[in-house]
């Protein structure tokens, strides 16, 4: 199947942005990239995107929305599967995607919680979605074993978020799930989760944090000395 033209709409920090750029990046397809300000959405943008949501993924004249699905539709258009072929092999690493999606709403929740009390409460849900993973670990390099799938590609977007949250404070997240623990350093050197974010990702994530008013820009703003000592 010839590729045809593909431009992704993105945000440079958004975890689903960066599931699309994984999978782009992961069976080489060329496409372009145009980033857009989330808080200031342009109206071509609108026009667009029924659920005014990145990624969007422009292919000639038709627009694709949602993670899933433009992950899934660029896993067809190209030789190899980033899905295994057993149904039901198929169907549990879509429901871990799922998973994945909801881990990113408990993280929203652990960097918007105003006090120190909801804050603990966030902390709490988050060991327990990586106890849930670490209960279904298969055992291998990545997700299912040795080839790299999208489920990897939807978590390497999520370990992202705690290699800025470890330089604010060590809130020990990953303390009892040394599997995941494992998976999240195996797919931290892959390049393609490397490259699907600018090397200000940082820096830009930190600046966000610090602008939530919440318990944890509290933090960020007292540990700034050290923080920028982790970061250079
Ligand atoms: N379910 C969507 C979620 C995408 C999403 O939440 N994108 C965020 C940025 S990370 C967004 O565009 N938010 C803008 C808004 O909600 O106004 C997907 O998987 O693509």
């Amino acid at each position: 199947m010839s590729i045809p033209e593909l431009e992704l709409v993105s945000h440079p920090l958004c975890p689903y942005v960066q599931r699309a750029v994984i999978t782009l990046l992961e069976k080489h397809i060329p496409h372009q990239r145009t980033y857009i300000d989330l808080a200031n959405k342009p109206d071509w943008f609108r026009q667009i995107s029924p659920l005014g949501k990145v990624p969007l993924l422009k292919v000639g004249n038709a627009v694709l929305f949602e993670s899933a699905v433009i992950c899934e539709y660029l896993d067809e258009i190209t030789p190899g599967s980033l899905h295994p072929s057993d149904p039901l092999a198929k169907a549990m690493h879509r429901a871990w995607i799922e998973f994945g999606s909801n881990t990113l709403n408990a993280i929203a929740g652990f960097y918007y919680a105003a006090t120190e009390e909801a804050f603990e409460q966030k902390r709490l849900d988050l060991i327990d979605k990586f106890t849930w993973i670490e209960r279904h670990w298969q055992g291998g390099h990545y997700f299912a074993g040795d080839g790299f799938s999208l489920v990897d590609a939807v978590y390497g977007a999520i370990f992202r978020y705690f290699n800025v949250f470890d330089t604010i404070a060590d809130f020990k997240v990953f303390a009892n799930t040394p599997y995941v623990q494992e998976w999240r350093q195996a797919l931290q050197e892959r390049p393609s989760i490397q490259q699907a974010v600018s090397e200000d990702y940082p820096q830009r994530l930190l600046t966000f944090l610090k602008q939530r008013n919440s318990h944890l820009s509290s933090l960020v703003h007292s540990n700034v000395n050290q923080i920028s000592t982790h970061l250079v």
